[in-house]
């Protein structure tokens, strides 16, 4: 029986060659199997019951590990926006529309035109791959892989336009019926300019963000000129819109850094090419903020009527949006057509796109004197502060076009679909001169939500805003979420409660923990954080979660706290990321792109898109951070929109 036994065992041994015979395998095992008892049969059974079933349910965990980069647009609520004597002209009130024209606003004065200091940008001594986006090794990597989607391109061209629809609605991939261009100086290997520049002045740092916007720029004015999104890797172009939406949004930043000579070239596209009388659907939140926010500040930043003309032509072709059954606008507008629709796949709309509208209607109709604007934005408005499904001040993610009611309850996050809710909440009183007292009692119970529902620390006291779903707090937080500790120093200056400013430093040092403490200094899209403590490391990053689209939210918060603290700590912040996105998102050629993977600082992933806001805000907040002069765009005077484009606060005088 031992002996048998034993064989047995022998023959279940896969290096024993003498049993290779499949059959008798089977057989010997079946025998074995025979002789477990009743008991051990039911025990083995149970345990591969258990580790069938567990392996099944494991699997999305599991494909989340596998999966790369999941669709960024999906993640971007976006995804997946001097001074004046201007004051709100009481409804009913008509200004006659010469008398705009004939007073158009002061123009801001530009920023005088530095040149750029020499010393502060070492060039090379040899040819060397592009700098940071890769080590040297995987440079030919990276030209390859440029050289072979130039290649898919080419077949790309042949197509027609093809309708992609997104989350957000119809977005049109690009006709490709230019030529990719090559980067001056032709093709092959580009040279690359690493920049090392450790000026330690305000004004050299300035100069730097002056330096970053040119070379975007440059990028941009070659393969993408009157399109909506530079892809600076294979030197092409992508729309969107079909409008010109880095031009639009980058309108005011170019005034405010002084790039006068890039300006008036903008301005000649906007006169003699911008028209909004395609048939093309946009998106309404994406095109207020982006298109009409950039024109309006740049009407008040310049005084020239063309901007404020174009403002009202996207503003009244944007009016269809708002006619649904409740009232919540629609997410799409055909702006050729005059008509309006939700996504194909539902009726509700993102409750932070149907309020985050307002600050630019509500000024297109003080300059207009069409109050059909500032009603439709106000009736949200209301509208959403009479709803329930809010808990302690906080709002859900969706909301329905018919019934005007919150849908998908019991989620509560101040990221992605509800972040600019709040944001507008404040920047609406303010825009108003403090007056309206509801926006103002909705903002405050909203912080005081925040602070009862959602705040958090690390094991190593890093506070944190988590997301609440269903009475459950999950420890993550979306990039979109940095835009908080600026809005709470706003409020605080403007006499909000002195903790909210308390609040605000703490999420900004967690705000930049999220660059620090990444390999390539830039943060993820979403942070999960570690409330106990592990191995010392406060900050995870999920596999999908890794890109980075060269966010703004905490250099714009960056902007706010040394505005308001002149704690020179938040230009050191702001300093090292400018120095990670040269390190790691510039592209050569002309550009910055967004980066698959903040965690590896050897290959970064370049991901071939610069975003309009990189432009609009990023670079924008990042040289008022650095600036000394608090006349800069005054806080006192201006409201910035969500897209950072910064529109004046009324006055009574006005
Ligand atoms: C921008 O379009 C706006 O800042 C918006 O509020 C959020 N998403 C992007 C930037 O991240």
């Amino acid at each position: 029986m031992y002996s048998t036994q034993r064989k047995d065992f022998v023959s279940l041994n896969l290096g024993d060659r003498g049993y290779n015979n499949a059959k008798h395998r089977r057989q010997s095992c079946w025998r074995k199997w025979k002789q477990f008892s009743r008991l051990q049969r039911s025990l083995i059974l149970s345990l591969f019951s258990i580790l069938f079933i567990g392996g099944i349910f494991s699997y999305p965990s599991l494909s989340e590990q596998w999966t790369d980069l999941s669709d960024e647009s999906v993640r971007d609520v976006g995804d997946d926006l001097q001074r004046r004597d201007f004051q709100p002209i009481p409804p009913g009130q008509i200004l006659k529309p010469e008398v705009l024209h004939k007073e158009p606003p002061e123009p801001q004065k530009p920023m005088a035109f530095v040149l750029p200091k020499p010393q502060a940008l070492k060039k090379p001594p040899s040819k060397r791959g592009p700098p940071g986006l890769h080590k040297q090794g995987n440079v030919s990597d990276w030209q390859a892989k440029d050289r072979q989607e130039g290649a898919v391109r080419g077949e790309e061209q042949e197509e027609e336009i093809q309708t992609v629809i997104s989350w957000r609605g119809a977005m049109i991939e690009a006709v490709q019926d230019a030529e990719p261009q090559e980067a001056e100086g032709g093709a092959g290997v580009e040279e690359a300019v690493p920049l090392q520049i450790v000026p330690v002045n305000p004004v050299d740092r300035m100069e730097a963000v002056r330096e970053a916007f040119r070379h975007a720029w440059k990028g941009y004015k070659a393969f993408a000129w009157g399109h909506d999104e530079l892809k600076p890797v294979s030197k092409t172009y992508r729309e969107w819109f079909g409008l010109g939406l880095t031009l639009i949004d980058a309108l005011d930043t170019m005034w405010i850094l002084g790039l006068k000579e890039e300006f008036e070239e903008a301005r000649r596209w906007v006169e003699t090419e911008l028209s909004f009388t395609k048939n093309v659907d946009v998106n309404l939140f994406e095109s207020t903020i982006r298109i009409l926010g950039g024109l309006l500040s740049t009407y008040h930043l310049t005084g020239d009527a063309l901007f404020l003309d174009k403002a009202k032509d996207i503003g009244s072709r944007l009016m269809p949006a708002f006619k649904t059954p409740s009232k919540i606008p629609f997410s799409d507008v055909n702006i050729g057509k005059g008509t309006a629709h939700s996504p194909r796949w539902t009726t509700d709309s993102t409750v932070a796109e149907v309020t985050s509208i307002q600050l630019e209607f509500r000024e297109l109709s003080r300059l207009t004197q069409d109050m059909r604007y500032q009603n439709a934005v106000d009736e949200v408005t209301k509208l959403v502060h009479r709803l329930d499904g809010k808990r302690d001040g906080l709002v859900p993610m969706f909301i329905n076009t018919n019934s005007g009611k919150f849908t998908h309850r019991g989620v509560f996050t101040l990221g992605a679909r509800a972040d600019s809710y709040y944001e507008y909440l404040l920047k609406q009183w303010l825009q108003g001169g403090k007056t309206d007292t509801t926006l103002l009692e909705d903002y405050l119970q909203a912080v005081d939500g925040v602070k009862k529902n959602l705040l958090k620390q690390t094991a190593s006291k890093h506070t944190f805003v988590g997301e609440l779903s269903h009475g459950r707090l999950n420890p993550k937080m979306d990039h979109l979420v940095c835009f908080l500790p600026g809005t709470l120093a706003l409020g605080a200056h403007n006499g909000l409660p002195a903790d909210h400013m308390d609040l605000a430093a703490q999420l900004m040092e967690t705000c930049y923990e999220m660059y620090a403490q990444m390999e390539t200094g830039l943060s993820p899209e979403i942070a999960h954080f570690n409330l106990y403590s592990r191995n010392g490391r406060d900050i995870d990053v999920k596999p999908a979660d890794r890109h980075n689209l060269l966010r703004p939210e905490t250099v714009e918060s960056l902007f706010y706290l040394y505005r308001l603290t002149h704690d020179k700590k938040y230009r050191d912040w702001g300093w090292q990321i400018l120095e990670s996105f040269n390190k790691y998102a510039r592209v050569p050629s002309g550009g910055y792109t967004s980066i698959g993977n903040v965690r590896d600082a050897d290959n970064p992933v370049p991901k071939d898109k610069m975003e309009s806001f990189f432009l609009g805000e990023t670079l924008k907040y990042l040289f008022l951070l650095f600036s000394d002069d608090p006349e800069l765009i005054s806080l006192d005077k201006y409201v910035f929109n969500t897209e950072a484009h910064p529109l004046p606060i009324w006055t009574s005088a006005s």
